[in-house]
């Protein structure tokens, strides 16, 4: 197609023929796109690490624990505070790193010598100033380098003071980018924080939210909705989560997934550890909340919680169905571009849908082939439900890795046998004939996209935000929400609409004819005189 091809012309034939397997161009039949797999050196990918995906990700929200990155102190520095995951108190006595950033501070001579004693030295400090009842250290590349045992660490302080130390290491060259680490991270987690509680839930139907960070207070607004129809809400994964009540996580009677890409090894490592259940649901978007509650209350069974559930949409509608007309009025017949981590692009093309916007370009940084393409999904995990060693029941994320997609028949073989798939909807579902799919897109893809395409708006991450701006196309970002939110849930819905219909209505760059179109070359002098 015309789009597709003009995009993959000015590539080399090696480029090319990588690319050419990243990019997808929907049409009729069933489309498929190549993904997770290692980038393009000097490509300039948006793409993060392993570390970026353990630490900040997943483990680092966890705001009773104290996460210590063992390495360097830029690791621990260019990692603090940059993710808006917001967390407070809620409970008496309860701690809050958050705003802590911890680290070895790795030298020369630590890197010569090893850094273990340098690591328990300050776990000792931690331990005197801070006494958290759980830590959490994450190693960034050199340690994996040096050969320090993070585990044994960990091991040596849990003996010492009593407390839950988990260690990760998750160095950041590991896999191809930050989605090695949520494997990693959801391991840990699943061998030593989930189980290790025993608070019973007291509601009648209890929950877990999984893959939910509270970037912008998206699941402080989740959580309002779920406890007004009166589910107990046991721990989210991990945003304002913590690990006072993520031990507790095995007690509830559903998981609900969020953000599927980042914590799907969790769901189903603890639906064969301990058969709960999960349901993909998502909170973006009116539509979709609605239909996720409505699913919810389906798979409780009770009628009097679909009556509640309909009165609790039917109030939460009356109250914001005034404001998202309005802003729909302004929005209706624009078209957004979509590029985020793993899962947003999918999640946010439901919440424009609502405004009557269309998402014609949209694409991932890190995410696998079911996060675009939809599917039943193999369990990452030996389907022995009978385990209760967690050891067999973990997959090693390089396994995970290089596991080739199984093929429709071998799904059909997979079920005569017996094996339990999950059913996932990815991106292209909801995408049209003729929207381009781009799999770890780059700055230079995404210049051509905006010329080609001609989106009204493009939503993107923190750095690419600005060239986009500056080519005269608003953009947002989508990771932190430039700084506003919620955009989850009906309250949400209504900040997000006021923020796009704000950006598309004030595109300041738009209005500047830049030098470069005005004169025909910039002179300068590089070095010398
Ligand atoms: Fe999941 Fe996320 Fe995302 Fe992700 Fe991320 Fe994020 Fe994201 Mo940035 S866990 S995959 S690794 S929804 S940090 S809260 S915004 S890239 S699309
Ligand atoms: C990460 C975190 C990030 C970065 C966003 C960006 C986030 O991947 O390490 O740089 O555009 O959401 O903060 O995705």
């Amino acid at each position: 197609m015309k789009e597709k091809d003009n995009l993959l012309e000015k590539y080399s034939s090696r480029v090319f023929k990588n690319r050419k397997t990243h990019i997808t161009q929907l049409g009729d039949d069933a489309n498929t796109i190549a993904a997770n797999t290692r980038a393009i050196p000097g490509i300039l990918t948006a793409r993060g690490c392993c570390y970026a995906g353990c630490k900040g990700v997943v483990v680092g929200p966890i705001k009773d624990a104290v996460t210590i990155t063992h390495g360097p102190i830029g690791c621990a520095f260019y990692s603090w505070g940059t993710r808006r995951n917001k967390a407070k108190p809620s409970y008496e006595g309860e701690q809050n790193f958050m705003p802590y950033s911890f680290c070895t501070d790795m030298r020369p001579t630590d890197i010569v010598f090893g850094g273990e004693k340098k690591l328990e030295q300050g776990i000792d400090e931690i331990m005197e100033m801070f006494h958290p009842k759980c830590i959490f250290i994450c190693s960034t590349c050199p340690i994996g380098l040096i050969g320090d045992d993070v585990q044994a660490v960990a091991r040596r302080v849990e003996k010492k003071y009593g407390i839950t130390a988990v260690g990760f290491s998750c160095e950041g060259y590991k896999g191809v980018s930050q989605s090695a680490g949520h494997h990693i991270a959801n391991n840990g987690l699943m061998r030593q924080i989930i189980g290790s509680g025993d608070t019973k839930p007291t509601g009648k139907y209890s929950v877990n939210i999984l893959g939910e960070y509270n970037i912008g207070g998206d699941g402080w607004e989740q959580e309002r909705i779920l406890k007004k129809i009166g589910y107990e809400v046991v721990s989210v994964f991990t945003g304002d989560g913590s690990h006072a009540t993520i031990k507790n996580a095995h007690l509830a009677d559903l998981n609900l997934v969020m953000c599927h890409r980042s914590i799907n090894y969790v769901a189903q490592m603890m639906k064969t550890k301990y058969g709960i259940d999960w349901l993909k649901v998502n909170f973006i978007g009116i539509g979709a909340t609605c239909k996720s509650l409505r699913m919810l209350a389906e798979y409780f069974d009770d009628p009097a919680l679909t009556k509640r559930t309909e009165e609790v949409i039917a109030e939460e509608l009356e109250a914001v169905s005034g404001d998202i007309e309005y802003y729909k009025s302004m929005l209706k017949g624009k078209t957004a571009g979509i590029f985020v981590g793993g899962s947003r692009s999918h999640h946010y093309q439901a919440l424009l849908r609502d405004f009557g916007v269309e998402t014609v370009i949209a694409g991932y940084e890190f995410a696998h082939r079911d996060d675009y393409e939809g599917r039943d999904v193999i369990p990452s995990i030996k389907p022995d439900a009978d385990s209760k060693n967690i050891e067999e029941i973990t997959v090693s994320p390089d396994e995970e890795l290089f596991r080739e997609r199984y093929t429709a028949e071998q799904v059909e073989q997979l079920k005569e046998k017996g094996v339990e798939l999950d059913t996932y909807d990815g991106m292209f579902p909801d995408m049209k004939k003729g929207y381009i799919a781009v799999d770890d897109y780059n700055v230079f893809e995404t210049d051509e996209l905006i010329k080609t395409m001609k989106p009204d708006i493009f939503f993107s991450g923190i750095k690419d935000k600005y060239a986009i701006q500056k080519a005269g196309v608003v953009s947002r970002q989508m990771h932190s929400y430039d700084y506003s939110g919620p955009y989850a849930g009906f309250n949400g819905a209504v900040m997000f609409g006021h923020d796009v219909a704000m950006s598309i209505y004030t595109n300041a760059w738009a209005l500047i004819t830049p030098p470069w179109k005005r004169v025909p070359f910039i002179e300068g002098t590089v070095g010398g005189e």
